[in-house]
């Protein structure tokens, strides 16, 4: 992808200077083909890009590399020359029963220990991500996904998808661990009907397995739909909310978003536990100084969830990116040969853009302060406490999105600065456990005590 893309073409000269070829693929390259070719003036860093989808050019790839023969560009075109979309209607099965799952864990290894102390399962949180279908048609101006995929939409059959959850609840079982499915398609519920329909299927088939999926707030208003989340497993649901503000979301061709609705779609998931990652842009055209303020006040009346935060990125061949650079306003039009983090390429028109790097820390700042976790701890007082854990360690961990919280020392600040929740929850913790307060000795080993902060 774009933002990895200054990494991958190094490790890419590494290999070929030992004189090992590589092929490059993926949404990058395929828009900036040349570049990856250095046919646009720079170097070359790979022998061949496949264009597009490749799950039907990677066996022409692989012969062709066997004769030693790679072409330049493999597209993924039919016997005609018109470009061709793989259906995923002849999925391959994929062998979740002897992959090695070590990869998707996202427990660091100081924590394992600790961790498989409080009980069985704690040990590992893996998370699989799974395709259950391609595409989707609405065209926000920013994404890369429609001009990809195209506007056409396919998908596994329930069968092979069930089939696959089944091996993943089986391997959990086996191997103790936690293990939940990230539902990678871009929009889940992009085809209401089928996502039922799958959804059933997975319920009568026994295959629920914890999930995550991205899904738009526009189809989450069917109440059966999200009735059908919560009995299939789906626990988190991550939602490209963008912006509080009708006319951002206009600018960039997502109108469909109603932000006087977000509210009750987040109510109507939260009444079923199941919660909501919240993903915000600053630095739209009618963006103002005080933006991460206005939109977290709107945040802190909804239920408790994950809102994340990003800066309006003109990712190449997108509209964004052809609208942005026909006005003259891309300040670092190839922002992925210098990437920085959380930094714009472009002036957003009502502030600056040092402004709205600020909002964003603003953001991330306020969404994730130890008084901001222990308000969304607290707000789920009525539930049982897993859900309180649940949403506490999601925080630590989304917070590091920004924040990188990399080493012991980094955590150990953490921990301190949110002590009195975590303080609350190992009390709670106790007392669900040995049906009994937490001694005043224990209370003192564990440095919780009145006083003890
Ligand atoms: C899942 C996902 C994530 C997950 C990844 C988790 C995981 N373990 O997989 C998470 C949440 C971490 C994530 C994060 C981000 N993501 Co993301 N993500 C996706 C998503 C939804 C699915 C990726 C996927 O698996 N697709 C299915 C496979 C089949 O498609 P594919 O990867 O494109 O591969 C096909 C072809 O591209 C090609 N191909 C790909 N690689 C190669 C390599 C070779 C050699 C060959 C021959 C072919 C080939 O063949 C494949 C089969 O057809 C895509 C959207 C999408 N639908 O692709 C966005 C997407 C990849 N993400 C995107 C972005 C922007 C991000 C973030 C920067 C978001 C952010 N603002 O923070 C971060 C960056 C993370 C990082 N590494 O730094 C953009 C990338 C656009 C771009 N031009 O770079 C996408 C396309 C979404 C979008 N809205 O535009 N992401
Ligand atoms: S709804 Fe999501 S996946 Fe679809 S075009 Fe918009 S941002 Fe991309």
């Amino acid at each position: 992808m774009t933002r990895m893309i200054a990494k991958a073409y190094r490790m890419a000269d590494a290999i070929r200077a030992v004189g090992v070829p590589v092929v490059m693929g993926g949404p990058h390259v395929t828009e900036e083909a040349d570049e990856a070719l250095g046919r646009n003036g720079g170097p070359r860093h790979a022998d061949a890009v496949a264009l597009g989808e490749a799950d039907e050019t990677w066996p022409k790839i692989v012969a062709d590399a066997a004769r030693g023969k790679l072409k330049d560009i493999y597209a993924p075109v039919d016997a005609f020359g018109q470009e061709s979309k793989p259906s995923l209607k002849q999925y391959p099965a994929i062998r979740w029963d002897k992959i090695n799952l070590d990869q998707f864990n996202l427990v660091p290894k100081m924590a394992a220990r600790p961790l498989q102390r409080i009980g069985d399962g704690w040990g590992t949180f893996r998370i699989i991500p799974v395709e259950s279908g391609r595409g989707c048609p609405y065209g926000c101006e920013f994404c890369t996904v429609t001009g990809f995929f195209g506007d056409s939409i396919r998908f596994r059959t329930n069968e092979s998808v069930v089939n696959e959850l089944l091996l993943l609840k089986a391997r959990a079982k086996s191997e103790g661990g936690q293990i939940a499915v990230f539902f990678i398609d871009d929009n889940f519920a992009i085809n209401i009907k089928r996502t039922k329909s799958l959804l059933r299927d997975i319920i009568a088939a026994g295959a629920q397995v914890h999930w995550v999926a991205q899904i738009s707030a526009n189809l989450l208003r069917d109440e059966e739909l999200v009735d059908l989340i919560a009995a299939s497993g789906g626990k988190w649901v991550f939602i490209g909310m963008e912006s509080i503000d009708p006319t951002n979301l206009a600018d960039v061709n997502k109108g469909f978003n109603k932000p006087g609705e977000y509210a009750a779609v987040l109510e109507r998931l939260a009444q079923r536990n199941v919660y909501a990652i919240t993903s915000f842009i600053f630095g739209m055209d009618n963006d103002t100084v005080g933006v991460a303020e206005r939109t977290l006040k709107e945040i802190r009346t909804w239920p408790a969830g994950l809102p994340i935060f990003g800066l309006l990125t003109p990712l190449p061949a997108t509209p964004l990116y052809k609208r942005l650079e026909a006005a003259g306003r891309l300040t670092r039009p190839k922002h992925w040969q210098e990437f920085i983090p959380f930094a714009m390429a472009h002036t957003p028109l009502k502030m600056t853009i040092e402004e709205a790097h600020a909002e964003v820390r603003a953001g991330w700042a306020h969404a994730y302060s130890p008084e901001a976790m222990a308000q969304a701890v607290d707000s789920l007082k009525d539930k049982p406490l897993g859900y309180r854990i649940n949403i506490f360690i999601a925080r630590m961990c989304f917070r590091g999105i920004y924040f990188p919280q990399m080493g012991p020392l980094s955590w150990l600040k953490l921990i301190y600065q949110n002590r009195r929740t975590i303080s609350t929850l190992v009390k709670e913790g106790f007392v669900a456990w040995h049906g009994r307060p937490i001694s005043p000795k224990v209370n003192e080993r564990l440095g919780t005590g009145v006083g003890a902060t």
